[in-house]
């Protein structure tokens, strides 16, 4: 492989070696966070998934236990696909997965597992009750696009519900099913899904209650007639299919009608994200200890299919990130949760630091391959703000193919070369770039991974990703949050509002050979009123 070891990451949860994908049924119980996800024993390709199962008090240190769920029955002998788990009111988690139970086409059937020992909190032997499957494809919808229940909520009616992803109109559309059950055993489908979309097929929905401005989260099962207060909203997410990413709406759920209605109207086609990188199969969960929505995604490798297989590894999970909704109820805001900064050590600083137009600046002192970066940044003028062209005004992605990180612009790009090797030959950019709107209306700003130049090895996946921020630039301040690990940059710009995570595999830029600066290509100075990196420890990563 031409990929380095050292460029495994440190402090993002993997096991030791082979695949992963998508995080499964995160729950916290009797005072640990259980965390299962798609894993092939057998390798660092897709195939031959079963549920692997990790424990942690923090969210941060993992230990690995026994594979949790496996194919043992006829609704799964092919494969044990994605899930979700629901506390009962007595307390017993109950996991809902989709399982195969045919090799020819994929045929998805939901089935239950419930612990065998309730008393053992780290719940390491699941069962499957003989009245598997639950829930099996009919009515027309089609068995290869099926799956992925979710989290089952309490109505008020006192039955369950849940969602199952899937399609509709031959695949054209995308849609989410709910079902309702008394028992968790018996389940009907409501004809009509809760919602729908021209996108292509629903992997992985997850629908979750939200109050506008609180960061403390709202337990969609326990807390319900809290959590249908007038001010309480609700987020939809879906993971679409063929575009390979996760977005959301944030709307209003109708529980008699059993309807969800995005607030905004094109909020099916405008796609925000909760990362406009590489981020998949997400899936939240409440955690009770701190009253919070915890949100868990997974991010697949960029190098070559070759390279993980001589690896031996593929796939990480993105630091949990606190989510919630902000004031304006129409955005959800997201943060690392706060245990990671207990990996925090070795921190420098820059202050009041002027980076004149063309400059960088070399932030020194401590190591940042494995890093936790924060910077604040001050514009004092946006005159010299670059027009934005109509023809890509909507389109942050292109905008930023177009006018990338080496690109000189107005104000900005400003920001951060992370994993840089010394004589910058390597670099990966993650800046802003503020553009001048139509009269009236408040300047545009973008925010950009740019790792085209981010390693020499010329066989990689390096696509520039983007975002817009939806934020108020008048006083001329913008925050910059940067998780780097070896070869992920998790991004957070204006305290959480666009988040980006982006996959790079530097020649150079390894570990000791990792340099951090900040840039300005714009034509107006930028200041960096602080910086602060701090060098991530390692935590007990399911002692690899
Ligand atoms: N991955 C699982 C499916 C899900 C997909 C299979 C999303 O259940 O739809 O590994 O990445």
């Amino acid at each position: 492989s031409i990929v380095d070891p050292l460029l495994r990451t440190g402090y993002h949860f993997q096991p030791p070696k082979n695949w992963i994908n998508d995080p499964n049924a995160p729950m916290y119980y009797e005072g640990w966070y259980h965390f299962f996800y798609q894993y092939n024993p057998k390798g660092a390709v897709w195939g031959n998934i079963v549920w692997a199962h990790s424990v942690s008090r923090d969210l941060i240190n993992w230990e690995a236990i026994e594979t949790a769920i496996e194919p043992s029955i006829p609704g799964d002998q092919y494969g044990c696909w994605s899930g979700s788990a629901t506390t009962l009111p007595d307390g017993t988690p109950v996991i809902m997965y989709t399982g195969i139970s045919r090799p020819d086409v994929n045929h998805q059937v939901q089935n239950v597992a419930y612990p065998r020992n309730r008393s053992d909190p780290l719940l390491r032997e699941w069962v499957k009750p003989s009245h598997n499957p639950v829930i099996v494809p009919e009515g027309g919808i089609n068995a290869t696009q099926f799956r992925d229940p979710t989290t089952a909520w309490l109505a008020s009616d006192g039955q369950w519900r849940l969602l199952i992803g899937s399609a509709a109109e031959g695949g054209a559309r995308g849609a989410a099913f709910v079902y309702r059950s008394r028992d968790f055993r018996r389940w009907r489908r409501v004809r009509r899904p809760l919602h729908s979309a021209a996108t292509g097929m629903w992997e992985c929905p997850d629908f979750y209650p939200a109050a506008p401005g609180r960061a403390a989260g709202l337990d969609a099962a326990a807390s319900a007639p809290a959590g249908r207060g007038p001010r309480v909203k609700y987020v939809l997410k879906n993971s679409l299919d063929l575009r390979r990413y996760d977005y959301y709406t944030v709307g209003a759920y109708d529980e008699k009608a059993e309807r969800y209605v995005p607030d905004d109207p094109a909020g099916d086609e405008r796609h925000l994200r909760y990362d406009y990188g590489n981020f998949y199969a997400s899936k939240t969960f409440y955690d009770p200890a701190k009253r919070r929505r915890i949100l868990w995604g997974w991010a697949n490798e960029s190098d070559t299919r070759a390279d993980d297989v001589a690896k031996g590894w593929a796939g990480i999970q993105a630091i949990p990130r606190t989510v919630w909704l902000d004031s304006s109820g129409k955005q959800v805001i997201q943060w690392p949760i706060e245990e990671v900064e207990a990996l925090r050590h070795q921190p420098v600083t820059l202050r009041d630091t002027v980076i004149k137009p063309g400059e960088h600046v070399e932030v020194t002192g401590t190591q940042t391959a494995q890093a936790d970066v924060e910077v604040s940044f001050e514009v004092s003028s946006l005159a010299g703000a670059e027009p934005l062209d109509p023809a890509l005004a909507g389109d942050a992605e292109r905008l930023c193919g177009a006018r990338g990180a080496d690109v000189e612009g107005g104000v900005g790009p400003f920001g951060l070369w992370v994993l840089a090797s010394a004589n910058l030959e390597e670099r990966t950019a993650v800046f802003f770039r503020v553009f001048r709107a139509a009269a009236g209306d408040k300047p545009v700003v973008l925010m950009c991974t740019d790792p085209t130049k981010s390693s020499l090895n010329p066989d990689l996946y390096k696509p520039t990703f983007a975002g817009f921020v939806d934020t108020d630039l008048s006083e001329g301040k913008i925050s910059l949050r940067s998780l780097i690990d070896r070869s992920v940059v998790e991004s957070f710009g204006a305290g959480g509002k666009t988040c980006i995570l982006s996959r790079v595999y530097p020649s150079l830029a390894i570990d000791k050979n990792a340099h951090l600066y900040v840039f300005n290509y714009g034509k107006a100075d930028v200041k960096v009123s602080l910086l602060t990196a701090w060098q991530m420890k390692k935590p007990l990563m399911n002692s690899a």
